[in-house]
């Protein structure tokens, strides 16, 4: 007899850093997960989240057989049914209203599967509304619409060349409890240190001193909000000092004259009375970006999910072109992804936004979407074009999306809503349908999203751990296919091999050359699979699925190469610096000079054994102390009379909630901070471990009237509340 115990090596799909993992398989079960030390990226690193892989996919709490609600309550019923229900709900519904009608709202998982990246765009297509919305409008929307303006494409986004720079400026990231944000770096922290043991140095912008801002030569503490201040300040200080060299840029940017026109206004001493970060830092920090051998500006959530957080965005890298550090070793560089096809010449149709408007705030459409912020406005606004459904795919927005109490009436208010997703959770318990997705260890494994964001170039597959089980959900392509053929009008009954095929055809003609060549070569076991192959051999390295099947540990395609002018997508071929609509925006930036700013503003966190709203149903996770704490400064504790073990009631326009208090001076002066993902606690949900440790959801508190309008994204860090002793 064959031992039942073997190993497995699979990619930890969890969050950005892209680990390997080695999975022990005793039978059906997954009974250990460690780091995999052969990984070509990862070299055995692995955090507390990818460790407890075995337990998250053995959750009992997991739905696996759809729900369907009936007289008012969801049971369990078969999937026949389910997509019978589907079509049953949706069909009238389109048929009445059209197409916008039926709302979309894709969730962040959706970037950590293959089905997301294969199956999601085909699924918007065929839905054919204007009401989609992604995580995409709670976190990094004004990084795409700044690249997109620069560079011509919203995907091409610079990383920092962390494993070569001598100096790393972070702003609002903490990747010791992240691992890392658009910038894939698997031991993010261990390639920090790394840059100290060889002599560089890597700074912190952060309104709490976080452990990232322990473990880096400098910490300075920023007002929440104020980012686009501080770099406006370096701005002005590389002109004013003469310290701009563009280096091997020099002929590739346009646009460097009105970038100086626009800093004249933003000197480091009035800088300093806004952002709270002293003049003679701010003067420095241009000055040691200037000097150093190699520079890279690095900015994250603290930087995006912000009033100014496009302009923030673009500014990040306006430092990193002023100071020569764009694309250029030990600079931020462009990752060059297997799946994705080479680039030979400069130049493109540019990026555009506002191609439509919601309709109840006429906020502009964004790469295809619009802000969740403007999800409930849409539900609740009767009218031509009222959102009457709502499909959700991987997401939580009754968690994760500002005022997210009123989001939580309105999808209740629903004529019919449908979620793709393995757990009955706070925004799942109001659908009509719940398909529950097979687990991620019978999943292949590709990273569509994060390989292009890769601070080193390589390329790992990992076919599933598991083989299907009947009783185990449903591969989650063959849903999100049944859902299109659905929508697309063919039936709840089509066998989804007609959408598989049809996509393999679609993406063979997109290759080009000789179809049925090409079609003979492909491989795999799965649609997924034969469809990555097909972008791998069209990729840039024309690798195949075969060779990275052979390659368990991954492939190392090598270091981050220039890739100025060939990447750059925008009408001029350039890297266009002052893009108008980016501009115009300082006018807004400028009005906020003169603002008041006292008060306490919130701003949030997050925790290593914390993944957003969804992994706190895993025990190991969540035991130990309260995590979902309120975070205040000794001083402002003192001033309102709360002490340690006591609680605040804390209000902002929109809601209010309490909170135990932890009293640290790691935080600024007037600034709270409450974690997301939170607030477990509401009645119709399946997460046992979760519920009995639910925490406050601090999205009561965020303003969905708040967002930056460039990009439509959420202000959830900076927030005006009253703390008060409760
Ligand atoms: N205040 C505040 N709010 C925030 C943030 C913040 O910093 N502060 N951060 C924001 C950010 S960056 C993000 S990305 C968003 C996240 O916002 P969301 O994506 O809406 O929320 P998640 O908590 O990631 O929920 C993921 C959902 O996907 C389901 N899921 C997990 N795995 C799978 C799978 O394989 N397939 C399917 N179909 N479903 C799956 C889970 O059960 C869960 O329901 O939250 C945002 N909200
Ligand atoms: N353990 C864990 N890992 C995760 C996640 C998780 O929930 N838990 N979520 C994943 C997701 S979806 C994402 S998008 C990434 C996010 O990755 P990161 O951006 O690295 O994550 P955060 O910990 O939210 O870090 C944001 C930091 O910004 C600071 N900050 C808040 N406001 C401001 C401001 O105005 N200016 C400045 N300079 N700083 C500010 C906060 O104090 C915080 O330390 O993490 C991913 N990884
Ligand atoms: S750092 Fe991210 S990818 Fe790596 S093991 Fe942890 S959760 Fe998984
Ligand atoms: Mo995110």
């Amino acid at each position: 007899m064959a031992d039942p115990t073997r190993t497995a090596y699979r990619t930890c799909p969890l969050c950005e850093a892209a680990c390997g993992l080695e999975l022990t398989v005793t039978g059906d079960r997954i009974t250990a997960a460690r780091g995999d030390r052969e990984h070509v990226f990862s070299h055995g690193f692995v955090c507390p989240k990818g460790a407890t892989f075995g337990q998250l996919t053995a959750d009992p709490d997991r739905l696996r057989r759809p729900l369907v609600r009936r007289a008012g309550r969801l049971e369990e019923a078969s999937w026949d049914e389910a997509f019978a229900a589907v079509e049953a709900g949706l069909r009238p519904i389109a048929a009445e209203h059209g197409p916008d009608a039926i709302a979309l709202y894709l969730g962040n998982p959706n970037v950590h599967t293959m089905a997301g990246g294969l199956y999601v765009s085909p699924l918007v297509r065929t839905l054919g509304s204007r009401n989609v919305f992604t995580a995409s409008t709670v976190d990094q929307m004004p990084k795409h619409v700044s690249c997109g303006f620069m560079f011509g494409h919203p995907l091409t986004i610079p990383v920092p060349d962390v494993d070569r720079t001598d100096l790393l400026l972070i702003l609002g990231a903490n990747p010791w409890e992240s691992n890392g944000s658009l910038a894939t770096a698997a031991d993010l922290p261990g390639r920090l240190k790394a840059i100290q043991a060889r002599g560089g140095r890597f700074v912190v912008v952060d309104p709490r001193r976080t452990r990232t801002a322990e473990a880096a030569d400098e910490h300075l503490f920023i007002r929440p909000g104020t980012d686009a201040y501080l770099l406006f300040g370096i701005v002005h200080t590389l002109f004013e000092e003469g310290l701009v060299d563009l280096g091997a840029l020099a002929g590739h940017v346009t646009g460097l004259a009105g970038v100086r026109d626009l800093a004249l206004d933003f000197a480091p001493e009035a800088m300093a009375v806004v952002c709270a970060v002293p003049a003679d830092r701010i003067r420095g920090l241009a000055r040691e970006l200037a000097a150093a051998g190699s520079a890279a500006v690095y900015g994250r959530i603290g930087t995006c999910t912000v009033e100014f957080g496009t302009l923030t965005s673009w500014l990040v890298d306006v430092v990193n072109v002023l100071t020569g550090n764009l694309d250029r070793p030990g600079g931020v560089m462009f990752p060059e992804a297997a799946h994705v096809r080479a680039r030979t010449r400069a130049g493109g149709k540019g990026f555009r936004t506002g191609r439509w408007h919601s309709r109840v705030r006429g906020l502009p459409e964004v790469r295809g979407e619009l802000p969740v912020a403007a999800l409930a406005d849409e539900i609740e606004t009767g009218g031509e074009g009222q959102v009457r459904a709502l499909l959700t795919v991987a997401g939580n927005p009754v968690l994760s999306t500002p005022n997210s109490d009123r989001l939580d009436r309105a999808l209740a208010g629903l004529g019919f809503m449908v979620s793709v997703d393995p757990y009955l959770n706070e925004t799942t318990r109001h659908a009509d349908v719940v398909l529950p997705p097979a687990d991620v260890a019978r999943k292949g494994h590709y990273d569509f999203a994060f390989l292009a964001l890769a601070v080193r170039n390589f390329a790992a597959y990992s076919p599933p751990v598991l083989p299907p089980d009947p009783d185990g959900g449903m591969d989650e392509c063959d849903i999100l296919a049944r859902l299109i053929l659905i929508l697309s009008g063919r039936g709840a009954g089509t066998d989804p091999a007609v959408l598989h095929d049809h996509l393999l055809d679609q993406a063979l003609q997109r290759a080009g050359g000789e179809v049925a060549e090409l079609r003979e070569k492909v491989t795999g076991d799965h649609p997924a699979e034969r469809l990555l192959d097909v972008a791998l051999r069209t990729g840039a390295y024309g690798l195949t699925l075969d060779e990275l099947r052979a390659h368990p540990h991954g492939i190392d395609l090598g270091p981050l190469r220039p890739r100025i002018p060939e990447v750059l997508q925008t009408p001029s071929g350039t890297v266009e610096l002052c893009p108008a609509p980016i501009a115009a925006d300082v006018e807004r930036l400028r009005a906020g000079l003169d603002r008041r700013r006292d008060g306490f503003v919130l701003i949030g966190r997050r925790h290593l054994r914390s993944n957003n709203s969804w992994m706190h149903n895993v025990p190991a996770l969540v035991k130990g102390r309260d995590r979902c704490t309120l975070q205040i400064h000794p001083d402002d504790a003192a001033k309102l009379g709360i002490g340690t073990g006591g609680t605040a009631r804390v209000t902002s326009r929109v809601g209010e909630l309490t909170a135990p208090v932890e009293i640290t001076e790691t935080v600024m002066p007037g600034v709270v901070s409450l974690p997301h993902g939170w607030g477990h606690d509401r009645p119709g949900t399946r997460m046992t471990v979760a519920a009995a440790n639910p925490g406050v959801n601090s999205n009561v508190l965020t303003d969905e009237t708040s967002v930056d309008p460039l990009s439509g994204n959420a202000v959830l860090n900076g927030i005006p509340v009253e703390v008060t002793a409760a």
